[in-house]
């Protein structure tokens, strides 16, 4: 049984065996709760939490190190990339808004899960961005002071490629550490049926009916958020930017969207789409092995849109009120987050966790959004890959009128 299976059965089976010590046996859910089922959900949060510094540190490094050669990237890189960083930041907005307006965790069904959470001070829009840069980035790796990570990684990306040669031992050395955290988030992962068994019937258990209620309109903010993001940013960019039809788009697309959702992977899915874009987008070549790629490192719309629908949704149920300048910091976080981190399943989650650590939200917040990621790991991948291919129709579609200016300049200028 496959891995995306055992967790869906395992949310059933968690659900099922929640309400049912609820309803019937609240007295003996205590101490399972205790003694077996917060134990086994804690396990896996410490085990999602552990990864988080290193991987957002090593991955951001190479992202970063990637896409900071000028000469490589060329006119196609800076297209590309402003695509990218654009539409991920339209994501997290789309997701913000989507989930102020459904309020998924204000029910306060939580109230008493959330009772003893005391939030830290935010500060200021203006120290956030002043605070972003780290005196001693190895203090803010053992502080896990996220912003000043992501800081410090992109710098030492940027230097990286610049250097080149010189530190081409580095580089590979930084490499070898990402493909480790790569190979951790597989084997956390493979505790995710426990985890998530263990927190929804913790969850549910505990707190009955209103935990359902409060997970089902965390998937429907998610959800919806992602359709809306989907059909107005991807669908503009085709109609007003490449000047193509946006449902001829999406039906020729469709192909590569039932692999991404059925492996939760952008870079399982990856041959299909570029085979996809180019067979089917007519996308170039040259573009599609350029832009598609890249993308499925450094373009995670759908994660994004996750991430700042969770953070709203957690920040409820500790009765936080996020301010403006903790949004700026989960829109920063979140867009230079998913700059690095490669299109695997879960890897969501643990960029959850960091985006959480960001804003003073406490990880265990995660327990009841894990629960249901799986379902929503697989939509979100659907939109990664989606946004990746409508960037390279874009990107082709310019590239195309770019050298059909050329060819007339060169005509009018040989007569
Ligand atoms: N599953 C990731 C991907 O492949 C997305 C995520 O984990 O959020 O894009």
């Amino acid at each position: 049984m496959s891995l995306t299976k055992k967790i869906i059965l395992a949310l059933i089976l968690g659900l099922g065996a929640g309400l049912a010590f609820n309803i019937f046996a609240p007295e003996a859910f205590k101490l399972l709760d205790a003694y077996a089922l917060t134990p086994i959900g804690s396990i896996f949060l410490k085990a999602i939490t552990m990864l988080v510094v290193p991987l957002v540190f090593f991955s951001i490094i190479l992202g970063t190190a990637g896409i900071s050669d000028p000469k490589k990237l060329g006119r196609i890189g800076g297209k590309t990339i402003a695509y990218y960083l654009i539409t991920t930041c339209i994501a997290l907005i789309i997701g913000l808004t989507v989930a102020f307006i459904i309020q998924p965790g204000a029910g306060g069904a939580f109230a008493t899960e959330a009772a003893n959470f005391e939030p830290r001070e935010a500060p200021p829009v203006v120290d956030t961005l002043l605070n972003i840069l780290p005196t001693n980035p190895i203090n803010a790796m053992a502080q896990g002071n996220m912003l000043q990570i992501i800081a410090f990684a992109v710098l030492v990306g940027f230097a990286l490629a610049r250097l080149g040669e010189k530190t081409e031992g580095l580089l590979s050395l930084v490499r070898q550490g990402n493909e480790v955290m790569m190979y951790l988030v597989k084997l956390v992962m493979y505790l995710a049926p426990y985890g998530a068994f263990a927190l929804i019937a913790s969850a549910i258990g505990k707190l009955g009916i209103p935990a359902l209620q409060a997970m089902l309109l965390y998937m429907l903010a998610v959800s919806s958020a992602l359709i809306l993001h989907a059909i107005i940013t991807y669908g503009s960019a085709i109609t007003f930017l490449a000047r193509r039809n946006p449902i001829e788009f999406f039906k020729n697309f469709s192909p590569a969207m039932i692999v991404a959702f059925s492996t939760s992977s952008s870079n399982a899915t990856l041959p299909i789409s570029m085979r996809t874009a180019q067979e089917r987008l007519n996308v170039s070549k040259p573009v599609s092995s350029f832009v598609q790629p890249l993308g499925a490192t450094i373009n995670m719309d759908g994660t994004a849109i996750m991430q700042a629908v969770a953070t709203v949704f957690i920040a409820q149920v500790y009765m936080v009120s996020l301010s403006f300048g903790d949004l700026v910091t989960v829109v920063l976080t979140a867009t230079l987050a998913s700059i690095g981190t490669a299109g695997v399943p879960g890897v969501g989650l643990i960029m959850l966790a960091m985006v959480l650590t960001s804003v003073g939200l406490p990880v265990e917040g995660i327990a009841l959004v894990l629960a249901v990621d799986r379902i929503l790991d697989m939509m979100r991948t659907v939109v990664n890959i989606t946004g990746d291919a409508s960037c390279a129709v874009v990107v082709s579609s310019s590239e195309e009128k770019h050298i059909v200016n050329q060819e007339q300049t060169s005509t009018t200028s040989s007569l």
